[in-house]
């Protein structure tokens, strides 16, 4: 395996996480049994004639599906569609100088597109081609251009025991042999071969082919759609000097001419091109690019294609993903050898192509010589899981063999989902196939063309049955945001730079990125698509109406008006509701929210039942109030002296701990009973709803909308910071039933954040929230949002570790004060807990004790806090269960080291909210 260089040291568990974070996700939907039963019927029972939209993850193919990166996403916009002399085309070309060190490129609408002008335009009928077998498109090219194609592999290529790495290579004498006989007028060779899984050629073997070519005066054309796949293999079996760039340029430095499918490495959805530095071939294709594709200076491409292949070109120079992804296969291979696939070795990048000829699973063994084994395995994996696999064309490659191929698109599922499709081929043992599939039709011209029928049922007694251990994000990947950890000495600078406090770090020098959950949430592509339809109006917009209705759909407030975020709805309902000298009633604190009321004239007073102080009490509901408490006070002060009480869900000071629905009834009543409002910071109630649901038996059969309804009608208004929950970047929501109320909000809001239809905010952010409030209730995505939370919790409680008991919604709290009980309070051990995680890990969490509790304005004195946490918070669908892997190391880490660790000196200190910009150093 390649050393990833993710650690400094080997994390206990060894893992590795993604280079990239989550950016854009897509809903994933499972197929129903009965929906997969007639859908692939319908596809005349061969899988690759199911649409998309019956599959439920797709392992048919890795081309042309990648998770785009942010980059790619952004050229799409800056498409430059102009019919001659695009920008984008320049953009292209510079991007194959660069990265190939070509100087003509010719734009093409796909690989085929490339293949078709190279063979048409070097070539003519009766001629030979060599190849190493990167068939694909070839074969029928050559059948309608007159060609022969002859493919040169060394025997050991089609065997998938054989050791040889780079099976893409031709054998050398033969291919002399071949030239000299003189009917040889192109030597083709792909980078990697794809039918075993995407094996590479060797550097070496490229350089010693080329050469004998040009010795007879033959072409030597590069399919260089893998070339990175192949570079990275060659760099990691061979150890050559120079960067994973050097031998890209090495590999295109050896051919005449090279064309790339844009759907490969370089993880695009469409397009091609060819390149190449010798004007005369480049003449060729300029001509010929013109009659089949489009102009030359875009090829059939759209101008933003071709600068989203651009980009793709120097994204796909990301070694760290290669090395990631070549970890993956590795991990689902082994898996599927475990349980009894046998896999074609040693893996290429493309997927595993599991050998069926000696599977025995599944009574396949018992099936005659001539049935498609692989075909029949693909059909009975999609009916029992709704995965797809490909069954591969044993005509393609010219040798007996069955194989199906399991292709990994790149940057789009997780491991999760990995997990799911190795426990469903562990599940498929427990089938037997009755009736096999019989050909329809003798000759079918492609695998997706070939035609099933079956003579009685497909396989014995069904039983839906199929349940993986652990369930998988409900999502897959769209976009990606790519990333890379810095040095152990990067990093020891960055923290010293920063004054120890993590605020102060920049994102740059972050690995993963646990400060908040706030803002940080990868949107969907339906939250993206609506931000593109609205129309922008600060007037009600369509935008602004569909937020209204959304709002009080889910939340059930009449009265709804948006804010630039969390602390200005807080800010205009608190100058609203509190008189001067009034007390407000919370469970715990919210930083911001205590200043609002308290720059109110408000006066803070905090009625959390006890257990919310003890971070080992394993309490469900530590968010809740006290109802006992709360009656004394309303008997000590009197109603008329409480302005609301402000009730948060899922309290995050806390530890992210909800409230039930049971006592917020009893605070309610209570609170009715005095005439005194109820007012929620419902920042975080999808995940409260969650935990009722777990936690509260009385609600276990609600649906997470009717416990959020339920909730928020124990109250007379809310505020929300949209941030969170409602999985936007920006945004904020206040609610209130009373209409006198409600005019006096929106006088305020048209003075501090804007017109009350916009609350200051573009009439695309109130559609992402529009969109968001939908989703956050979807029981599906919440519970994978909170299991994540409690996975993370379980790993380094398990290793000893103190957190804060149980686990919370949106975070997990490391209590620092048990973590490092050398150091007292008043040297900041959360603060300095925070720095070491950074430091050793690359992961930035946050201090929530006694300097987030900052100073006591009237004695100057340290608030104390009951509490010295370091909060690791979970963006939402933007890491994975790897990840998370990586924090659990990192945290166990730092424990085991952790009496190394001295506490911290304040050598800054601001007037307010001193967490965000104070200072600190060693002591
Ligand atoms: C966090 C963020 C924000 C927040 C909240 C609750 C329960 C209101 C707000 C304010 C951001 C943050 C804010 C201050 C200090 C540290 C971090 N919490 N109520 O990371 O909303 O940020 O939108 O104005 O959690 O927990 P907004």
């Amino acid at each position: 395996m390649s050393s990833v260089p993710i650690r400094r040291e080997p994390a206990p568990s060894g893992a590795v996480g993604e280079s990239f974070r989550i950016k854009m996700v897509q809903t994933l939907r499972k197929v129903p049994y009965d929906v997969r039963v007639a859908a692939l019927k319908e596809a005349d029972y061969n899988v690759l004639r199911l649409p998309r939209d019956r599959v439920y993850l797709d392992f048919g193919t890795a081309r042309g599906n990648a998770g785009l990166t942010d980059k790619q996403l952004s050229a799409l916009m800056i498409g430059d569609e102009a019919y001659a002399g695009s920008a984008n085309f320049y953009a292209l070309q510079r991007a194959c100088q660069e990265v190939f060190g070509k100087q003509f490129t010719i734009p093409t609408h796909q690989g085929r597109g490339a293949e078709h002008l190279i063979l048409r335009g070097l070539l003519r009928s009766g001629d030979t081609v060599l190849t190493n077998g990167n068939l694909g498109t070839l074969a029928a090219l050559a059948a309608v251009l007159d060609l022969r194609v002859e493919t040169l592999l060394a025997e050991e290529a089609y065997d998938p025991r054989a050791k040889e790495t780079f099976k893409a290579d031709l054998p050398v004498e033969r291919v002399e042999e071949r030239l000299k006989a003189g009917a040889v007028k192109l030597l083709l060779v792909g980078a990697t071969v794809p039918q075993f899984g995407g094996q590479p050629l060797s550097l070496e073997n490229l350089e010693a082919c080329a050469a004998l070519a040009r010795r007879y005066g033959v072409p030597v054309i590069l399919d260089a759609s893998m070339a990175a796949s192949a570079a990275f293999l060659y760099k990691v079996s061979r150890a050559p000097a120079g960067g994973l760039p050097g031998l890209i340029r090495r590999y295109a430095d050896a051919c005449d001419i090279l064309y790339l499918s844009g759907r490969e490495d370089a993880g695009c959805h469409t397009g091609g091109l060819i390149a190449t530095n010798e004007e005369q071939w480049y003449v060729v294709f300029r001509s010929l690019v013109v009659v089949y594709e489009g102009l030359h200076t875009y090829g059939g491409q759209a101008g933003r294609d071709m600068q989203v292949l651009a980009q793709g070109l120097r994204d796909m120079l990301d070694e760290s993903y290669l090395a990631f992804r070549r970890r993956k296969l590795e991990y689902l291979a082994g898996h599927l050898e475990e349980a009894g696939y046998p896999v074609h070795r040693p893996l290429g990048l493309s997927g595993v192509v599991i050998d069926t000829s000696s599977v025995s699973v599944c009574g396949l063994t018992g099936l005659g010589h001539h049935t498609w084994r692989s075909a029949n395995l693909a059909a009975l994996c999609y009916l029992v899981s709704g995965i797809r696999t490909r069954p591969l064309d044993r005509r393609a490659f010219g040798r007996q063999g069955d194989l199906l191929g399991v292709y990994v698109p790149r940057r789009c599922y997780t491991e999760r989902q990995i997990d799911y499709l190795i426990e469903s081929f562990e599940h498929l043992a427990r089938y037997r196939i009755a009736h096999p599939l019989r050909v329809r039709q003798a000759e079918a011209p492609a695998p997706e063309l070939m035609r099933f029928a079956v003579d009685g049922p497909f396989i014995t007694e069904y039983h839906d049955d199929f349940a993986p251990t652990h369930t998988p994000e409900p999502y897959f990947i769209k976009v990606v945001e790519p990333f890379r950890l810095k040095s152990a000495a990067e990093r020891t600078r960055a923290i010293r730079d920063a004054g120890f406090n993590t605020f102060l770090l920049r994102s740059e020098d972050i690995y993963i990125d646990l400060l908040t959950d706030s803002g940080t949430a990868a949107m969907s592509n339906r939250q993206w698509a609506m931000m593109l339809e609205v129309q922008e109006s600060e007037l009600g917009s369509e935008a602004a109406r569909l937020f209204v209705e959304r709002c009080r759909e889910v939340l059930g407030f009449r009265y709804i008006l948006p804010t630039h975020q969390g602390r200005a709805a807080e800010h205009l309902l608190s100058q609203a509701m509190i008189g001067s000298g009034q007390y407000v009633i919370n469970n715990m604190y919210f930083t911001t929210t205590r200043e609002h009321q308290e720059r109110a004239g408000g006066v803070f007073v905090d009625l959390i039942v006890d257990e919310a102080y003890d971070p080992r009490s394993a309490y469900p509901f530590k968010g809740d109030i006290d109802p006992k408490k709360l009656i004394d006070f309303i008997a000590k002060h009197g109603a008329e002296r409480i302005a609301y009480v402000c009730i948060e869900t899922n309290v995050n000071m806390a530890g992210g701990q909800p409230v039930s629905l049971g006592v917020t009834k009893e605070v309610s009543a209570i609170c009715r009973y005095h005439r005194i409002p109820v007012i929620f910071d419902a920042t975080r109630v999808a995940e409260n709803a969650y935990l009722i649901k777990q936690r509260e038996t009385a609600y276990a059969d609600w649906t997470i909308k009717e416990i959020i309804r339920e909730l928020m009608a124990q109250g007379d208004g809310c505020t929300i910071s949209a941030k969170k929950d409602v999985l936007v970047n920006i945004g904020g929501i206040l609610g209130v039933n009373d209409p006198k109320l409600y005019e006096r909000c929106a006088a305020l809001c048209a003075t501090f954040e804007g017109t009350p239809w916009s609350g200051g905010l573009a009439s695309r952010d109130l559609a992402a929230m529009a969109v968001g409030l939908e989703e956050m209730t979807d029981y599906d995505y919440i519970s994978s949002r909170v299991e994540q939370v409690h996975y993370l919790w379980s790993r380094v409680k398990e290793a000893g570790v103190p957190v804060v008991e149980p686990p919370g919604g949106h975070a997990v709290f490391l209590d620092a004060q048990a973590f490092l009980p050398h150091i007292p309070q008043e040297e900041f051990p959360a603060q300095r807990l925070a720095a070491a995680l950074y430091e050793t890990a690359g992961v930035r969490g946050m201090e929530r004790g006694i300097v987030s509790a900052g100073r006591d304005p009237a004695t100057g004195r340290h608030r104390g806090s009951k509490l010295e946490l370091v909060r690791l918070t979970i963006p939402r669908r933007v890491y994975t269960y790897s990840h998370m892997d990586v924090v659990a190391d990192g945290v166990i880490d730092v424990f085991r080291n952790r009496e190394q660790l001295t506490g911290l000196r304040m050598v800054y200190e601001p007037p307010t909210l001193r967490f965000f910009t104070a200072r600190f150093e060693p002591r």
